[in-house]
């Protein structure tokens, strides 16, 4: 989800007077005159001198100056929301993404073993998956069930970091190393990524990190529908919009923002059956179609298993209801909230649409499903992975 262009859309006119808001996790940091870093070693906060953040940013001016030569030189082809798309080691990125915040990532995130990381292609459920997450792994802090309860009035967006757009916020990245306002209190630390995983620092992927990824997919019929309304909705006005043709087209060519598909999802699907303690990997459609024992599955994994008093009481329940689509959308925050994820990325209101299985149908023609399950089972083929009948 990065944005060149972005600051000559007509999203961002609808915006801009909004652009001196900063989300929570930023404001909190702005007041104080030094940055809390996390100390490599002790992993404990350690104070960082101003100094060293000048350093710190001419180092990152370095790296965006070598990146930005190299990125010239990337094959390059139409984008979605923004003018091109680059193919850095094999996936489709923004520009931005590939000569900023790849190698910043590369370069700065030290991951503790404790972080989990919540990793999705776009359009595949990242939203609930946020409220969901964080609803479960907080819920010794926050009653579900209470009227003030944070998700009620901040956006799911709002509850942990997005790592791409993070990394790139301010000129520092130092506070990827300081934590957001509603998971203060909360171990082990939650980021979210569309990263694909073999363009995440080893310090992550190794088994040795101890960090642990919750992965959910959903069928790219579906996807590619709910990316094509989304990236028209974000597109500059001076380039055309995409006609769902171009879009179907550049999907099954793999030319989108952090694919191809079918490469992102085998990626941690290769890696969750290598590592199945490390990698916890979901449908879109088994959630919808069962949440109560995907949900339990999920937290099992997440080391917050809901005991037989928590289910008797229907905190699964409560969780479920509190996170749903009928829930979320309806709320004053998701109707409204612009959501600053970075300097040029921000987004009005377009994370909820429909939440339905199959929307697909509604867009595609016969020929334009067959043509991508064929793409898909021949990708697919032999991995075990399928998207079976829930996903029709
Ligand atoms: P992102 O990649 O930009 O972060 P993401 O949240 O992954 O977006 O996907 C948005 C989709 O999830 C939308 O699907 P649609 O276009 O087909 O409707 C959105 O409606 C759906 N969605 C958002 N919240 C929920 C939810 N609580 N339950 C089910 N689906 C949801």
């Amino acid at each position: 989800m990065q944005l060149e262009h972005f600051h000559h859309s007509p999203a961002f006119a609808i915006i801009a007077p909004c652009l001196q808001e900063e989300p929570p996790y930023l404001l909190s940091h702005a007041k104080k005159p030094v940055l809390i870093m996390r100390n490599k070693t002790t992993k404990k906060p350690t104070k960082k001198p101003l100094q060293n953040m000048e350093n710190e940013k001419q180092d990152n001016e370095e790296t965006i100056a070598k990146y930005g030569e190299l990125v010239l030189s990337l094959p390059k082809e139409r984008g979605w929301m923004t003018q091109h798309l680059v193919q850095y080691q094999g996936f489709w990125l923004s520009p931005a993404c590939a000569f900023k915040g790849a190698p910043l990532l590369h370069q700065h995130f030290h991951a503790r073993p404790s972080d989990i990381f919540l990793a999705t292609f776009q359009k595949s459920g990242t939203t609930w998956l946020r409220a969901l997450m964080f609803a479960t792994m907080n819920r010794a802090l926050h009653d579900v069930s209470s009227d003030q309860y944070p998700l009620l009035t901040t956006g799911p967006h709002d509850c942990f970091p997005f790592l791409d757009a993070y990394i790139h916020q301010t000129d520092s990245i130092s506070h990827l190393n300081s934590r957001p306002i509603l998971s203060h209190d909360a171990s082990p630390e939650l980021f979210s990524t569309h990263m694909p995983y073999a363009l995440l620092p080893k310090s992550v992927t190794a088994s040795s990190s101890g960090c642990r990824f919750v992965y959910v997919c959903r069928n790219p019929k579906d996807v590619l529908v709910s990316k094509w309304i989304f990236m028209n909705k974000m597109r500059p006005k001076q380039l055309a919009p995409l006609s769902l043709q171009e879009a179907y087209d550049l999907f099954c060519q793999g030319v989108s923002h952090y694919g191809p598909f079918w490469d992102h999802v085998l990626g941690y699907w290769k890696a969750s059956l290598e590592f199945r303690d490390k990698i916890f990997f979901l449908k879109y459609e088994d959630l919808k179609k069962d949440p109560f024992v995907h949900l339990k599955r999920f937290a099992e994994f997440l080391g917050q298993p809901f005991s037989l008093e928590e289910e008797r009481k229907g905190v699964v329940q409560e969780i479920i209801k509190l996170c749903s689509f009928e829930n979320l959308s309806h709320l004053e925050v998701n109707k409204t909230k612009v959501q600053w994820f970075s300097s040029q990325l921000v987004v009005k209101n377009s994370f909820f649409r429909k939440g339905q299985v199959g929307d697909w149908k509604n867009y595609f023609t016969d020929e334009m499903a067959r043509r991508l399950d064929q793409i898909t089972d021949d990708k697919f083929n032999a991995s075990g992975l399928t998207f079976g009948p829930a996903a029709e």
